[in-house]
């Protein structure tokens, strides 16, 4: 094992093939400029690249085929799907399902007719240097895909079909009504100290008790499950998929069992349950990538209530954007207010539950393509990432108004829900780590203690390379952790930097590697550690290994104290782990 050793390394995040959905793609395909094709020939993918959604549930959706149009080439029904299956996993991540444009350049049919069919295929084929992948070149796309591609982009775009109130309602099921439910715990499971572990692949979660490290349960989901957060009382969890389909679990039933669910849209990544005093457990909401709107619904039976779409205006060009994603959605402790972060617009919507039908929302300007973030450690500034402009927005949610937006210093910023230390020389500090490179960017919190320091970055760590998108820490802990699970070098990708607070004064403060990925003695895979999680008591750590679906994944916890390995999870249930939710943290907002 490496301990405390200080590597310094150069960005390395660079074109390589992860599983599942993070697509690490490039931006702006169809410059103004035609980039030279000696150029185009040049370009190998560029190390950085761009982090962007795969939308796939929308890959699978029947299309209605857009009809012929003289001079433009035809499809097949067979090709135009297969086409739209590329173009939503691969492409409209970066381009949007519409074409309009989102991190990379519109493909509307007035650009692309323009440029011909010649061009498209070179650009798919080789990329360009401001960032567009090289599908072709590095094997990705066959060249019958590149000729199909191009093709298709002299098309109309095919429209996914809305999803308003009547199709939220046709969804959604009340398995268990409340009157129905349990009036008081019924298990005797010590549920402030489970843990909802995403399944992805196999979209399930799977409840693990955190004292026994036993799983509890595995729960059906929804597809390719994504996130799980807890209602305010402790008692309810709320788990999405990224199909939008929203699954309501009762912890206190014996088992915990599901009791309701909804889908919200076709393609969702958040959601998020009222926890201003007085409203606990009253609303919850969920934010979906398509169409692009957030829902709110009753707290304990996801009866959809309203729908809000977040089609509109970037805040700062003014231009109307069809398609802007819902990302991150924390709930305010301060006012009866969700925080809708929508990406392609680039506005922070705090949204007023106190009166459904007269709904009152704070639009605030902050910065474009906001994905994740988290409170600082009093609970009342909201801080989220604005990656692909390598900017963090600063939100307070006492006062409904935005603080600043600040470079982070490093490459797309990826905080999760970040982390909050108290540093030895700054104060409370807020952490983010970075998608592009190894810096890990500490952001003063402390206005009142610390004013000079409040939203600047304080200081910049160096961690092990790019690919980190989660770090934590709890308040009992001493340590600040650091994942890189999509750095390409499979050491990296398979351990875990650790920072020691009272270190942090020194000029270049080392760093302890855990090698999770080999304490978890799996041998096959890349073995991604991912997103660490603390339990109730703050005194251990869980790491996912995760592996691909074919491949042993497994839990490894770590005691926080000793930097040494307690436990490792091992299930054939345990198929593809990524994101853990330990109840009280969750629902307290403790990292
Ligand atoms: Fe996530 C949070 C979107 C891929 C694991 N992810 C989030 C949030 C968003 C988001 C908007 C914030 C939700 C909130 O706080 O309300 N994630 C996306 C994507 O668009 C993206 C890049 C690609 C996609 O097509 O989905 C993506 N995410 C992934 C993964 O591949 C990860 C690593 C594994 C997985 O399970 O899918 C992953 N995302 C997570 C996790 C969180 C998350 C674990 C919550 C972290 C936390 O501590 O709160």
């Amino acid at each position: 094992m490496k301990m405390r050793v200080f590597v310094r390394r150069a960005a390395i995040l660079s074109s390589f093939a992860i599983p599942l959905t993070f697509a690490v793609n490039g931006a702006a395909p169809l410059a103004a400029e035609a980039p030279a094709p000696s150029d185009l020939k040049k370009h190998e993918t560029a190390p950085g690249g761009q982090y962007q959604p795969s939308l796939d549930v929308l890959k699978d959706e029947a299309l209605e085929q857009p009809g012929a149009k003289p001079g433009v080439p035809t499809l097949t029904a067979a090709e135009f799907e297969r086409a739209n299956q590329i173009y939503f996993e691969r492409c409209a991540g970066c381009h949007g399902v519409l074409r309009k444009g989102a991190t990379g350049k519109a493909l509307t049919t007035e650009v692309t007719r323009e440029r011909g069919i010649e061009y498209l295929r070179d650009f798919i084929n080789f990329g360009s240097p401001a960032g567009m992948p090289n599908w072709g070149t590095s094997g990705e796309f066959t060249s019958d895909d590149i000729d199909l591609m191009a093709r298709y982009l002299l098309n109309e775009p095919a429209q996914p079909p809305e999803f308003g109130m009547p199709k939220i309602k046709a969804s959604w099921k009340i398995f268990i009504p409340v009157d129905k439910r349990p009036t008081k715990k019924m298990n005797d499971i010590d549920i402030e100290n489970i843990f909802a572990v995403t399944l992805r692949d196999s979209g399930e979660i799977a409840l693990i008790d955190g004292d026994s490290k036993k799983i509890l349960q595995i729960i059906k989901t929804g597809y390719a499950v994504h996130i799980s957060r807890m209602s305010a009382s402790g008692r309810y969890l709320f788990t999405i998929g990224r199909d939008a389909k929203l699954t309501l679990i009762d912890l206190w039933m014996n088992p915990p069992a599901p009791v309701a669910e909804v889908k919200v849209g076709s393609e969702a990544r958040s959601v998020e349950t009222s926890k201003r005093k007085g409203w606990e457990d009253k609303y919850a909401i969920a934010g979906a990538y398509w169409p692009p709107q957030f829902v709110i619904m009753d707290g304990a039976t996801l009866e959809p209530l309203k729908v809000v779409s977040t089609r509109g205006m970037i805040y700062d060009t003014q231009e109307y954007h069809p398609e802007p994603r819902v990302a991150a959605i924390v709930a305010s402790h301060f006012r009866p207010e969700f925080i809708v972060n929508v990406k392609e617009t680039g506005q922070i919507l705090m949204v007023d539950y106190e009166d459904i039908k007269n709904l009152k929302v704070t639009t605030i300007e902050a910065e474009r393509f906001l994905h994740d973030g988290g409170f600082d450690s009093s609970g009342r500034y909201f801080l989220v990432a604005a990656n692909a402009r390598n900017k963090v927005a600063i939100v307070d949610t006492k006062e409904g108004r935005l603080v600043d937006v600040i470079e982070t210093g490093g490459a797309t910023p990826h905080p999760g829900r970040g982390a909050n230390i108290v540093h030895p020389t700054f104060g409370p500090v807020w952490v983010t780590s970075h998608l592009g490179d190894e810096t890990v960017s500490l952001i003063g919190t402390d206005p009142k203690g610390h004013p000079k320091q409040a939203w600047k970055v304080v200081q910049t760590l160096e961690g092990q390379g790019g690919g980190s998108l989660f770090v934590k820490t709890h308040p009992k802990s001493k340590h600040l952790y650091v994942d890189s699970p999509l750095n390409p070098e499979a050491e990296i990708a398979s351990s875990i930097a650790v920072f020691k607070v009272a270190d942090l004064t020194e000029e270049e403060p080392e760093y302890t590697v855990l090698p999770i990925g080999e304490w978890s003695g799996i041998t096959e895979g890349v073995r991604r550690v991912v997103q660490g999680e603390f339990n109730v008591a703050g005194d251990e750590i869980w790491f996912s290994v995760w592996n691909s679906a074919s491949q042993e994944s497994a839990i490894v916890v770590v005691d926080d104290k000793t930097l040494k390995m307690k436990h490792v999870i091992k299930d054939k249930r345990l198929i593809t782990p990524t994101g853990k939710f330990n109840v009280y943290n969750t629902r307290k907002d403790v990292y």
